[in-house]
């Protein structure tokens, strides 16, 4: 029997590699779409497949491009198909907001008309965002709690969102959403908090820094793990149906909580680093955001597995690691 094919779009990023290689260990042939350029670029760009890169097949493709990303598909014929490139950060940078809803849309969009005209049978993944909700009327919120959103990333990803259920109701595509909450991991880009508390606790233990600036150490997020995080795509498609669900652990912490995790590591007192910086506050923030993972965990049988606390120790003593400490 020759292996079924997956293709992963943002295969180089934190979730598409830790994807890969669970697809390779469950005995797929896995094909990812970098960005133009990703490949020949300097090794960084591609560091989170470099144990896996000789089993996969890379494909160099703008999505924006319809003509050449539908050649790529009529040519991989994949059996499923998950979407996870996109403009991850939630910036409020005014500057960026074209670019993020352009690209985010016409991506998912582009790829949904390739499968439904060259791969009818893929069964699709696109990852939604625990953004599309915004300021949602209760926490925590599930599969019914109306989209409203309050960022442009929220509000490309819930297009995004709507995409999916209009080409799975519309055009009978095996298509599903994620609605991911956020999700961390020792692959996590720099830009994000945890990943900016956990690389300066690493630093200040060193002595190579003392002090870090962050915005509102209020703010509240229900952060699990990325692995934990793809085990669940891979479980959507799976089923015998489609369907969107809600994937996070429920469970909220502050950016404080995340400050005594990363420090606390380290035998730190995060309080004697952390430097406020009214810059970094976003303007308009929802505070509660905690999923209701009860539809996965029943009907997928999906749970976390790594908690919170182990997700910070893991991701500080990598950054560690790094610094040769
Ligand atoms: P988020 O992640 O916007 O939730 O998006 P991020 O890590 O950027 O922010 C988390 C929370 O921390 C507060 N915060 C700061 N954030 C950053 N980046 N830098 C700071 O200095 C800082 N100080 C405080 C923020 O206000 C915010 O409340 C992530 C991404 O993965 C998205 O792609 C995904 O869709 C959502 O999670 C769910």
């Amino acid at each position: 029997m020759p292996k079924p094919i997956a293709l992963i779009s943002g295969i180089s990023g934190q979730d598409g590699s830790y994807l890969a290689e669970l697809l390779l260990k469950q005995g797929y042939n896995v094909h990812g779409l970098l960005m133009p350029g990703e490949a020949n670029a300097s090794a960084s760009a591609l560091s989170n497949l470099t144990a896996i890169r000789g089993k996969l097949t890379l494909h160099e493709v703008n999505l924006l491009d319809h003509e050449e990303l539908t050649q790529i598909i009529s040519r991989v014929r994949p059996r499923e198909c998950y979407h996870l490139a996109a403009q991850s950060f939630v910036s409020y940078d005014p500057g960026a907001e074209f670019d993020t809803l352009q690209t985010n849309i016409q991506s998912t969009h582009n790829i949904l008309a390739a499968l439904r005209d060259h791969a009818p049978q893929a069964r699709f993944f696109f990852a939604a965002s625990s953004e599309i909700f915004g300021l949602a009327p209760h926490s925590p919120q599930s599969e019914v709690t109306p989209s409203n959103p309050r960022s442009i990333y929220g509000i490309s990803k819930a297009a995004g969102y709507s995409l999916v259920r209009y080409y799975r109701t519309e055009h009978r595509l095996f298509a599903c959403s994620g609605i991911l909450y956020n999700h961390e991991s020792e692959r996590r880009g720099p830009s994000f908090v945890t990943r900016k508390v956990t690389m300066a606790a690493a630093r200040i233990k060193l002595g190579l820094e003392k002090e870090i600036r962050l915005g509102n150490l209020e703010a509240r997020r229900d952060w699990g793990y990325a692995p934990d995080t793809v085990r669940a795509m891979v479980l959507m498609l799976q089923q015998d149906k489609p369907d969107d669900y809600v994937i996070g652990t429920g469970i909220l912490h502050s950016v404080r909580d995340l400050l005594s995790a990363a420090f606390g590591t380290l035998d730190l007192n995060w309080e004697d680093h952390v430097v406020i910086d009214p810059q970094l506050y976003r303007p308009s923030e929802a505070v509660e955001m905690a999923a209701n993972p009860h539809k996965a965990r029943e009907r997928l049988g999906w749970q976390p597995e790594v908690p919170f606390e182990e997700v910070i120790r893991r991701m500080v003593l990598e950054d560690l690691r790094l610094l040769g400490g």
